[in-house]
């Protein structure tokens, strides 16, 4: 205990690269209560279990989906993988079936998709096949077209990418996966919670998606881990479900065994105080304040990205980024080089004033 008293968790002042951010209070309370329960044993903590199916519900309202399927996941990773393993075991059944499963299947994806699916195309043997994007950094259709063919399982469309906030074209997307006999999954891990309030086609209500992450430990404003995995049909979650002979209940769909409640708790505290005011006023100041950032940027004559989601990315020469590191903000940079500042709900316009203040004078 010694050694943690003499520490305090890393304060949000100066974080402006974390896709996380600090809890809603009633959020944190709520963790903290369902701390020592497992959603992943629901016939012993049927509580949370019954916690858990209410997220779900509320997940699927905020993502346009009447009778949502799905889970409380550890986050955007877990829901990734998942729609992949969904994906190629349902096209295995299909074989089984007397369909014609692909002998060397692939998923396909722009390059901007996240890390996680790479990590999902390894454990699973599956090609991922990512294409470029266009010049505004959304999957480039054409591409998209091109790489699917008759072994693709799955397509997958970013809503609010990691790197620049880009929202792929998602119906367009959709209807190429179909045509080719191929699912469709829409990673919303980061977006999911400020889409709602643009004009963007992302969601199950603007296409016939199949799947998707949706993160409330990101915008959702829970704490970590609340990820979140949402389906159409049943049979996405059927797919992943393994016997669990030991257990009450007779099977298991998550990747992880024993969970925590906190996230399952926590994700629903927050959504309970926050769907749909709460996030919809969070959406316009973080927008405000990237417009405000990227404007501030411009006339400094750096170059910047157009912030269409609250995310600001913005040329600045290696020296600079390292002086402003060492005046301990963090900061993250894109694999362009680029500075990436992501305005989740701690960054405050004083944060992003002293920020351009200390840019200011360290600028070289
Ligand atoms: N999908 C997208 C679009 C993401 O941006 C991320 C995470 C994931 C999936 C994976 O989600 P989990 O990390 O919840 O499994 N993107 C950030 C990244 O990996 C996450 C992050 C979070 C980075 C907090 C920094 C940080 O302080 O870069």
């Amino acid at each position: 205990m010694q050694r943690v008293r003499q520490r305090k968790p890393q304060e949000f002042d100066r974080v402006l690269s974390s896709m996380c951010t600090e809890p809603h209070p009633r959020a944190h309370e709520a963790a903290v209560e369902f701390l020592a329960t497992n959603p992943g044993d629901p016939a012993t903590y049927q509580t949370v279990a019954d916690l858990e199916t209410e997220a779900v519900d509320q997940l699927g309202e905020i993502a346009g989906l009447d009778d949502a399927y799905g889970y409380i996941a550890s986050g955007g990773t877990e829901a990734n993988i998942q729609a992949v393993h969904a994906a190629r075991n349902l096209a295995d059944g299909a074989d089984t079936a007397g369909g014609d499963a692909a002998s060397d299947p692939n998923i396909v994806a722009p390059t901007s998709v996240h890390f996680s699916v790479t990590k999902a195309a390894e454990m699973l043997g599956v090609e991922l096949r990512t294409v470029p994007v266009d010049d505004d950094y959304r999957a480039d259709l054409d591409a998209v077209a091109a790489a699917v063919d008759d072994d693709t399982l799955l397509v997958i469309g970013v809503a609010g990418s990691t790197e620049y906030g880009r929202v792929d074209p998602i119906p367009a997307m959709a209807d190429i996966a179909h045509d080719a006999d191929a699912r469709m999954h829409v990673d919303a891990s980061w977006g999911g919670f400020i889409l709602p309030f643009t004009d963007y086609e992302w969601s199950f209500a603007d296409a016939p998606i199949d799947s998707m992450a949706i993160d409330p430990h990101k915008f959702g404003q829970a704490p970590v881990p609340a990820g979140g995995l949402l389906a159409r049909e049943r049979e996405t979650v059927d797919a992943l479900a393994v016997d669990t002979p030991y257990l009450e209940t007779t099977s298991q769909a998550t990747l992880t065994g024993t969970r925590s409640g906190a996230g399952v708790a926590g994700a629903v505290a927050a959504m309970d105080e926050l769907w749909p005011a709460g996030y919809r006023q969070q959406y316009r100041e973080q927008q405000a304040n990237a417009d405000f950032l990227a404007d501030e940027f411009a006339a400094r004559g750096i170059k910047v990205v157009e912030p269409t989601l609250p995310l600001v990315t913005a040329s600045l020469s290696p020296a600079t980024f390292e002086a402003l590191r060492d005046e301990e903000w963090r900061i993250a940079r894109t694999a362009d080089g680029d500075l990436r500042i992501v305005c989740m709900p701690h960054v405050t316009r004083a944060a992003l004033e002293a920020f351009l203040t200390d840019l200011d004078r360290v600028r070289s």
